[in-house]
């Protein structure tokens, strides 16, 4: 340890400086930019993340799919349904049902302002771009801003996919 630094000015009778307004207060808090949340509706949403984006052949990536309720209602009986992609296989005990390839799970509820976290675990069995989508199909709820089951090329916020490429 070598002697500390001395940050003071030498000229230390210098005049002090004064605000001008010397009456100052705090601002007030940054207001959100979204609008209040509807009391009566729930607006779920969908992210999707991957374990990774450049498997190898036979690799399994698990998925991540988490939905969201930012409204101001909870919503109950919260239906996913994730289309099982060509040439991969479902692996795991993750809690999906499949039907005709499609694959779903359903949120019994989902409070105000929580996220639920579902697992998808694929095993690739073709090399090149995979996409896996997912979307809302059900919900007790209204939305304000999106539909259930209305597809996943009009882009709402409960429609979500995701590309990776097979090594
Ligand atoms: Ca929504
Ligand atoms: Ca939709």
């Amino acid at each position: 340890m070598g002697i500390p630094p001395d940050f003071r000015t030498e000229a230390a009778g210098d005049a002090l400086f004064i605000s001008p307004n010397p009456i100052q207060t705090p601002l007030p808090d940054p207001l959100s930019n979204q609008p209040a949340a509807a009391p009566d509706k729930a607006d779920l949403s969908l992210r999707m993340s991957a374990s990774t984006l450049t498997p190898r052949m036979n690799e399994v990536v698990s998925y991540t799919i988490t939905v969201t309720n930012s409204g101001g209602r909870p919503a109950q009986a919260v239906r996913i349904v994730n289309p099982l992609p060509d040439k991969t296989i479902l692996v795991g005990e993750t809690g999906w049902s499949a039907e005709n390839s499609v694959l779903s799970q359903t949120i019994p509820s989902l409070p105000v302002g929580a996220s639920a976290q579902l697992i998808l675990q694929l095993q690739m069995n073709q090399q090149g771009p995979l996409i896996n989508r997912a979307q809302i199909s059900a919900s007790s709820v209204s939305d304000p801003d999106s539909t259930p089951n209305n597809g996943f090329e009009n882009g709402e916020d409960d429609q979500v996919w995701l590309k990776v490429r097979v090594r």
